[in-house]
């Protein structure tokens, strides 16, 4: 049976192999088509795109495991224990023959094209398929096991090298499940190692949104070398990291997660399934005493970043329950006016994940839902399953609307506050700050404003600038952490007011927000900053945070980031949030001086230098010991500096970091230090 197989499959391209060969150079052409671009991002995609396969296996009843594992050779495995993908030939592929493994693995769009027979292998409801992994690859090895038997294939770059191989039964073996191991394609992305800390955040994410299903993280890559600090403390190798997520509890345990280091005005999330004209909804949300409103979206398991009809659905469902409820149950007093949409949602933190079966997704990142119908569906569940839930327990009831109340009073406040800044002119762009050394060029195309640590440095930087596009902001030491204020404080704040003016977009949604879909007053945003962000009013291209390589430099970067993160989002997913990367060392031998950006760089480039009598070496500690020209060369100048772009490549994983990180209660950040303080290096204190 193999043989005749094989020999049937090695007879000569037919019309359809062309085809597949077609659609592969196409996927290689033109990779950002498929998996929206080749950095990072994109090549964290490929891991959801095969582990979605194995979703779809547990999701249709017969898988309960999946093993993601980062191995040594910079490839990824990804095993289930399901049915194991089929490999007899493919009834529509019958000149040549195919088996169903050699379609799915190499034919676009494929999910799509099968979808309604059993050969659906869709990549959840939504994705490229498999194939696009395969076409972007260095290699790639597909094991299907059924009935004990090993059927194996193998591609480099998408084309296989051979036929399906049966191999024999092992003893002792595991009896069905698919095996995919891949290595991307260097050729392709801009970047082949994977985070750990995404890979992670995805999966922590498909275990919450798939409850019960079990998957393990491995990480066997030992080329985290050991720093020479490490190897003295007798530190021969790192272990492999192995982490599990099984959550019962579904979107429920997902907003406890979330909510981790909040403090919770509820005992547990409100949390519910219903389905409604075929369209399956889970919600789970709770409120706490944070300012800011955190709403994680999902359709078949993808993270809608720009919302979409489910999550406006939602929103006004929320609104308007809650103001019906507090009628009902006369909570409203003579001269209360009914609650905005933002006062429902100050504190809120909840996730929604729908299934729909045709998604249409619209928006920049194509992260939007835009399907009509999804919308009344989410809508109507969630003022029924809200109503009845309000009803039987009329304290939480009371409770959020009291925080809501609350919301509406400290939002009167805030708005007069703001006027009162307005009205100052503090905020309009043309009363710039005094602090700022503006670049001449007006147009934000091409220049930059580097936000820099201290007034010294902010003294060298002007000096070593490049000022026809580059703007310095000097701070003086901590801006306020933007996590732990309301609005009316965070404006309150002279660095915030000398930061917001110097950008020029002024400040609004928080994550993960839809302006136009907004219900409620109309107007709102979760953080009371009201609609006020506009990125057309960017001052500058980039915005660099340049801050001294030590622990306040860290800290200072970080409340930056938070700030940015909350407060102008936008500047973040539109790629405009930048991080300095000065240089630790100099190192200097006669006339010759070298720069080293971290410990093996200082290593090699001594050895390069030739060390015959100590070469000098100069350890930056801050910005301030260099002087402007050594800054410009090291640091800004754009030929010669690196600065890394800020990306969010997990929402929700970013936001639960920067409650860790940032929020009131000290568990979990002591928590999150002593798990990763391992990892850091170069540490001044
Ligand atoms: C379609 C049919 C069958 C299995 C699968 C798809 C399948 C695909 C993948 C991809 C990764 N893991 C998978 N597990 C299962 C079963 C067909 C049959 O047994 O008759």
């Amino acid at each position: 049976m193999a043989d005749e197989l094989n020999k049937q499959q090695n007879q000569e391209y037919g019309a359809s192999q062309i085809q597949v060969l077609k659609g592969l150079e196409a996927v290689r052409k033109r990779p950002a088509m498929y998996i929206g671009d080749t950095s990072s991002r994109g090549l964290h995609h490929l891991i959801s795109e095969v582990v979605d396969n194995s979703i779809d296996e547990a999701l249709a009843g017969y898988c309960d495991e999946i093993v993601v594992t980062l191995l040594d050779d910079g490839s990824v495995a990804v095993e289930d224990n399901g049915r194991g993908i089929p490999v007899d030939i493919h009834p529509e592929y019958l000149d040549p023959p195919k088996t169903a493994m050699e379609v799915v693995m190499t034919v676009l769009h494929a999910g799509g094209k099968f979808s309604k027979d059993s050969y659906k292998v869709s990549g959840g409801l939504h994705g490229v398929g498999v194939s696009v992994v395969n076409a972007l690859s260095a290699w790639c090895e597909v094991t299907s096991v059924r009935d004990g038997i090993p059927n194996t294939q193998r591609y480099v770059r998408g084309v296989p090298e051979g036929p399906v191989t049966r191999g024999k039964k092992v003893k002792g073996g595991k009896k069905n499940g698919t095996y995919t191991r891949f290595t991307p394609d260097g050729e392709i992305f801009q970047t082949v190692r994977f985070r750990r800390e995404n890979v992670i955040g995805r999966l922590r994410e498909l275990a919450f949104l798939n409850s019960g299903l079990t998957i393990i993280f491995r990480d066997e890559r030992s080329d985290r070398k050991p720093t020479e600090d490490e190897l003295e403390q007798g530190v021969e190798e790192v272990e492999v990291y192995e982490e599990k997520f099984n959550y019962k509890g579904g979107l429920a345990a997902f907003v406890k997660y979330l909510d981790e280091s909040r403090t919770p005005i509820l005992t547990k999330p409100v949390h519910f399934e219903k389905e409604r004209d075929g369209v399956p909804v889970e919600i789970a949300f709770s409120f706490n005493d944070s300012y800011q409103d955190n709403l994680h979206s999902y359709v078949n398991n993808i993270n809608t970043i720009e919302g979409g009809t489910h999550v406006s659905g939602f929103k006004t469902a929320l609104t308007r329950t809650l103001n019906n409820y507090a009628s009902r149950a006369g909570l409203f007093k003579k001269n209360d006016q009914r609650l905005s949409g933002d006062d429902c949602r100050e504190g809120l933190t909840a996730v929604i994940s729908v299934k729909v079966s045709e998604p249409q997704f619209e928006g920049q990142t194509k992260t939007k839902l835009g399907n009509s119908e999804v919308q009344s569906v989410v809508e109507t569940i969630t003022g029924e399953m809200l109503g009845d839930y309000l009803e039987e327990n009329p304290a939480v009831g009371k409770r959020i609307i009291d925080k809501a109340m609350q919301a509406q009073r400290a939002r009167e406040a805030a708005r007069k506050a703001k006027d009162l800044i307005r009205r100052k002119g503090a905020l309009e762009s043309g009363t710039l700050p005094g602090k700022l050394a503006d670049c001449s060029r007006r147009d934000p195309e091409g220049t930059e404003l580097y936000i820099v640590e201290g007034d010294s440095a902010g003294g060298s930087a002007k000096q070593g600038r490049d000022r026809r596009f580059q703007a310095i902001l000097p701070l003086r030491g901590k801006i306020l952490n933007v996590e732990k204020a309301r609005i009316d404080k965070i404006l309150g704040n002279e660095e915030i007011r000398t930061l917001i003016t110097a950008i020029g977009t002024g400040i609004g949604n928080p994550a993960g927000e839809d302006r136009d879909l907004f219900s409620g007053n109309g107007n709102g945003n979760g953080n009371g900053a009201s609609g006020e962000f506009n990125f057309e009013k960017l001052r500058y291209g980039k915005i660099i945070i340049m801050t001294d390589a030590d622990v306040d430099g860290a800290h200072i970067r970080t409340l930056l980031l938070t700030f940015f993160y909350r407060y102008m989002h936008e500047l973040i997913t539109q790629g405009c949030i930048y991080i300095a990367q000065p240089p630790l060392y100099q190192l200097k031998k006669g006339k010759q001086i070298a720069y080293a950006y971290d410990e093996d760089e200082r290593v090699r480039k001594i050895k390069e230098l030739g060390d015959n009598g100590k070469i000098g070496i100069q350890r930056y500690k801050g910005l301030g010991e260099m002087n402007p020209e050594q800054l410009w060369s090291t640091t800004m100048d754009p030929e010669r500096r690196t600065v890394l772009k800020v990306q969010i490549e997990e929402a929700a994983e970013a936001d639960h970091l920067f409650s860790v990180l940032m929020g009131d209660n000290v568990a979990p950040r002591r928590e999150f230090i002593e798990k990763n303080a391992k990892y850091v290096r170069n540490l001044d204190v």
